[in-house]
This record gives structure tokens, C-alpha cells and sequence, in this order.
């Protein structure tokens, strides 16, 4: 019996570039924490197999400071056998970090040849990305696993799918005679999925860095053994990245819309807001102002006005009627609130 742990897509010195520059640098510490947090679960469960499966670096060129962070983390678990599968973002060019220094003993950096190391009852196999793009599958179609222990493969790329990044049948998995698939490149974990009789899956990412990246993300863990498969999805981020779509449809005040808003946040986390429905035409809402308002009730927040305007309901009153044929070629933001302002006026709620 094997105890793994499969995690990848970390993109490590990722620039979080859609964030302010200050919640940037707090998230980037972030994702640092969370593979630490990974590293104590990899000690704890005492894993013989630490899996990366790719894109451990957003791009070839890494900090001093994550290498030496990377080197201090793998050395506190030298009981463990550490693999990693270069991916797209990180793949082994020729100044690559993986080709020019020395990650720790336990630790094997699988290179551009297929090939396997045996870890106790476990043989490992892999290969890593030579470059941007793998237009043929990395899995050579001949490869079968044999004997008495679990085959493991770790790979980056696309299972199931025409791709650029290292297409991989259903079929060809299949027939290779493994245990369990560790894949990396899709940004979700996966769920166990089955090719034939044949084991795989995605760990997704352990820290969600943008919209795209949402909810509960965490890693792979549990034991491995010939025709036993016993893994699980464990939670790992600190935070998550949450998009809602907000109604304000029967909403006429800022303070309305502040309130409903408020009730969905959860302080820890990320969010994107999109206002939408009808709303008449003149209610003015300020995004800028709902997100300053709104900025103590999570870490980040980012509102989109996707409303659209219904005419006025209310009857108006001759002066109003003129009023408003005034305004109407103006569509600016002072125009829209003078249009506000001015009914607001006429009719005495001013
Ligand atoms: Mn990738």
C-alpha cells in the first residue's frame, strides 16, 4: 500500500495582476501559506508520494525567494518521496530552474524522456513539458504497466480533449495497465474519474487566484494499492473567489442595494458582484460607491452594473416631461445625476 498526496497548478510568483497591488502581495504570501498547510498534511498523513503534477512556477523565470521557500519546504519532508511533472508555464527549457539546481534529495524532477522510479511498493512514471506546447501526447501509445506494484503516472496536459497541451486518450489510459493517473492543468479538481479500469484525476488548484479559479479549492490525498484506490478531495484554501449575481430589480435606494449586497458576503473572501435586472431610470447607481462601502465586509470587492433602465413609471407632470426631454441626450454621469437630483426636486423628495 501507497500514501500519496497530489496537488499542482500552484503558479507560484503568479503577478495576481487583476487585484490592487496591496491585496495582490497578501494573496501571493497566501498561496505560500497554503502549501505550507499542504506540506504539515504530506508530514501528518505520513505520504510516501508527494505528486506535482505541473505549472508549479507561473513562468520560467521563479524568485530566489520561492526556490529557497520550495527547498526549505521539501527538506521538512525528507521521509517522502517528492515528484514533479513540468508543465506549460514551467516546462524545462534550457536555463530552466528544474534543469540548473538542485531541489533536495527526495526530491525527482521528472525530464523531457519518459521514465519511472520504484518508491517501495509504487512505481512512479512521468515526463515533463520541453516546451510551451506538447501537440502529441507525452504518453508514448506503447506503454503498458506491468508486475505486482501500483503504477502511478504524473503528468500535465489535457485528458480526453484535441488540445496543444499534451492530448491523452481515455482509450490510450486505459490499456496502460496503471493504478492511478495524477494530472495537472485543469484549474478544478476533478473528481476520481474512471478510464476503463484505470484511475485519474485533476487536484486542481490548492489557492484560487481569480474569477476563473472559484469556490473550495484543496488536493488529493489517500492510499493506493493495485485494483484499491482510496482518494479524497481535502480543502486547502484560505480564501475563495466568489462571483454573484445580484437582483435589484424591486430596489429603488443605494442603501437597499448596500443591504442586499451585504447580506451575501463572507468576510474571508473574494468577490465579483453583477447587479442585474430593471431598475427605473432614475435610480443612479455608482459602483465605485457600493464598492468603497462595501469594502470592510470582505477582502476584495469588485462591482459590475449590468441593470438595465425601464422608463419612468410614474406619471409625470408637465414640468417633469419638460425636464427630462432636457437631459435625455445627456448620458454621462453628471447627467444622470442631474436628471436624479432635478426629479427628485420637482417632486418635493428634496
Ligand atoms: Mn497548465
Amino acid at each position: 500500500m501507497t500514501r500519496i498526496v497530489h496537488t499542482g497548478d500552484m503558479h507560484f510568483d503568479s503577478p495576481f495582476a487583476a487585484l490592487p497591488a496591496s491585496v495582490a502581495r497578501l494573496r501571493r504570501e497566501e498561496l505560500r501559506g497554503t502549501f505550507l498547510r499542504i506540506l504539515d498534511s504530506v508530514k501528518s498523513y505520513r505520504a510516501d508520494i508527494l505528486l506535482i503534477s505541473g505549472d508549479m512556477f507561473d513562468s520560467r523565470f521563479v524568485t530566489a525567494e520561492t526556490f529557497s521557500f520550495l527547498r526549505e519546504g521539501f527538506a521538512k519532508i525528507s521521509d517522502t518521496a517528492v515528484f514533479v511533472a513540468p508543465g506549460n508555464h514551467d516546462f524545462l527549457s534550457e536555463n530552466s530552474l528544474y534543469k540548473t539546481v538542485d531541489f533536495g534529495r527526495n526530491v525527482h524532477i521528472f525530464g523531457e524522456d519518459f521514465e519511472s522510479v520504484e518508491v517501495g511498493d509504487a512505481v512512479v512514471y512521468g515526463r515533463g513539458f520541453g516546451r510551451r506546447f506538447a501537440k502529441e501526447s507525452l504518453l508514448p501509445s506503447s506503454f503498458r504497466h506491468t508486475g505486482e506494484k501500483a503504477g502511478i503516472l504524473l503528468m500535465h496536459g489535457d485528458v480526453g480533449t484535441e488540445s496543444d497541451y499534451n492530448p491523452v486518450s481515455e482509450t490510450l489510459l486505459s490499456q496502460t495497465g496503471l493504478t492511478y493517473a495524477a494530472f495537472g492543468h485543469i484549474h478544478s479538481y476533478s473528481g476520481i474519474r474512471n478510464a476503463g479500469e484505470v484511475k485519474y484525476a485533476y487536484c486542481g488548484i490548492p489557492e484560487g487566484r481569480h474569477f476563473d479559479e472559484e469556490g473550495i479549492c484543496g488536493f488529493i490525498q489517500g492510499e493506493i494499492s493495485p485494483g484499491n484506490v482510496n482518494l479524497s478531495f481535502v480543502p486547502s484554501c484560505k480564501r475563495q473567489n466568489i462571483t454573484l449575481e445580484v437582483d435589484v430589480s424591486s430596489l429603488s435606494s443605494v442603501e437597499s442595494v448596500l443591504t442586499k449586497i451585504r447580506t451575501m458576503l463572507e468576510k474571508d473572501n473574494l468577490y465579483k458582484i453583477i447587479l442585474c435586472g430593471n431598475i427605473s431610470n432614475v435610480f443612479f447607481i455608482d459602483t465605485d460607491i457600493l464598492q468603497k462601502e462595501l469594502a470592510d465586509a470582505c477582502l476584495y470587492i469588485k462591482v459590475k452594473d449590468n441593470t438595465r433602465k425601464t422608463a419612468i413609471i410614474e406619471e409625470e407632470s408637465f414640468l417633469e416631461k419638460r425636464f427630462t426631454d432636457r437631459l435625455s441626450g445627456r448620458n454621462d454621469a453628471v447627467g444622470r445625476m442631474a436628471l436624479q437630483f432635478g426629479l427628485e426636486a420637482l417632486r418635493g423628495q428634496r
